[in-house]
């Protein structure tokens, strides 16, 4: 991801340092570990860290890509593209009720019967009822958010109503074009109430077909993938061919191989993004990091630097004892990045006010939010920097889930060196 350095993000960043060094002077700011005494902090310290920092969405083309198929669909040739259904003009979708477990619905749309949707057929749905959300895109088995995005697209219920179901209709499975190689299949499920309602808050399950104001393009999943809001990459599944209603009661998904827990929502937790690996002693350390906002919200991100000397007593395998300092949790940022269309956040976008364009709930739960700390100067020696997220309950990193296979959210830790 590509650092932003357009001035408006400099100056709300060079304000909020100041802001920050002033808090320092005056004492404010949570005290772990006290600053070394005549060790002044130069104001700028976090100047620099902050204005290298990524945008706060991805531009498409910066995402991290995870697809499996073999060739991968979106590398195949633009004529086989087109054969395939992977372009705009050439897409179609086939909703159609499981032979297995079927349920009771008046109608099917398959290319057999001539009825299958287009995209044309998409974009008429979406002039009534489409919806954008930013949301981020992370793979449960892999640390590192892809990316922070803004999806547009149409609410799979709409879809789903278009078969006029009646009865017997308990989950939606859902897969992409594969190579037409059954082993390459790779689909998801969701039960039909998570579809056709919106609980907790969240914003639709869609039918994507924007990302950032443009097309899908093919990398991301184009012309159309599936975007579950509270959901790890797996379940959004890209190149959307099939949609299959089932009465089956329970999850089916290719990624529950491989031990993944697939009932996860996303995790709250905190990753640095600068750290000085070295350094000067008693003087003060720039960091920066993101953390990832979950299903539970986020508090605070906090930061703890120990001493390599001292071992930490093996009960306490969370640090949940540590003298954890509040970090400052960056504010909306003035440029949103990613190539918004000129750089703004269209109106009517879930989550943000329509008047003012302003998010509603500062930072959005399902995305990211990046923070930084002027930590206070150390003597010469070996550290340990680790940072933690608290969730909007309370509850600190890696719980109430600490288990890898639902979600990575281990506390980062990060090795220091300074020197006199
Ligand atoms: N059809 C299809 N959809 C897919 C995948 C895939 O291999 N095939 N990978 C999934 C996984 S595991 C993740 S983490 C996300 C990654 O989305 P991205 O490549 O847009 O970043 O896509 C999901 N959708
Ligand atoms: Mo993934």
């Amino acid at each position: 991801m590509r650092p932003s350095h357009s001035p408006d993000f400099l100056a709300e960043h060079a304000r909020l340092t100041r802001r920050w060094f002033l808090s320092l002077a005056t004492g404010t700011i949570a005290s772990g570990e006290r600053p070394a005494r005549g060790a002044a902090p130069p104001a700028d310290a976090l100047a620099g860290p902050l204005a290298k920092l990524e945008p706060y969405f991805t531009a498409p083309e910066d995402f991290r890509d995870v697809s499996r198929g073999k060739p991968l669909p979106h590398s195949l040739p633009a004529a086989k593209k087109r054969e395939v259904g992977l372009t705009r003009e050439t897409w179609k979708l086939e909703v159609i009720a499981d032979a297995d477990h079927p349920p009771n619905l008046g109608k099917q749309f398959t290319r057999a019967g001539k009825n299958a949707l287009d995209f044309e057929d998409l974009l008429r749905l979406g002039k009534k009822h489409a919806v954008r959300f930013p949301k981020i895109m992370t793979c449960l088995n892999i640390g590192c958010p892809l990316g922070m995005g803004l999806w547009e697209g149409v609410p799979l219920r709409e879809v789903v109503w278009l078969t006029k179901p009646k009865a017997d209709l308990r989950r939606v499975v859902y897969h992409g074009y594969h190579n037409d190689d059954p082993k390459q299949l790779f689909r998801a499920s969701l039960p039909i109430g998570r579809i056709l309602e919106d609980y907790g808050d969240l914003p639709p399950v869609i039918l994507c077909y924007k990302l950032n104001g443009r097309w899908l393009d093919s990398e991301r999943g184009g012309p159309v993938r599936i975007i579950v809001p509270e959901a790890y990459g797996f379940k959004s599944i890209k190149w959307l061919s099939h949609v299959i209603l089932t009465n089956l009661a329970h999850a089916n998904d290719t990624y529950a191989h491989g031990n993944n827990d697939i009932d996860s929502p996303l995790k709250t937790f905190a990753s640095t993004l600068s750290v000085p690996s070295t350094g000067k002693a008693n003087t003060p350390i720039p960091v920066t990091g993101y953390a990832q906002v979950g299903i539970s919200g986020l508090s605070k991100v906090q930061v703890w630097v120990s001493s390599n000397a001292k071992p930490w007593p093996a009960d306490d395998p969370y640090f949940g004892e540590a003298p954890w300092r509040d970090a400052r949790i960056l504010p909306p940022p003035k440029k949103w990045g990613g190539k918004l269309i000129g750089d703004a956040i269209p109106k009517d976008t879930l989550g943000f006010d329509t008047k003012t364009g302003a998010p509603r709930a500062w930072p959005m739960r399902l995305c990211k939010v990046h923070w930084a700390t002027l930590l206070p100067g150390l003597p010469a020696g070996d550290y340990t920097l680790r940072c933690r997220t608290v969730d909007a309950r309370g509850q600190g990193q890696p719980m109430p889930r600490p288990f890898r296979k639902s979600g990575r959210c281990e506390i980062e830790a990060v090795k220091i060196t300074l020197a006199d």
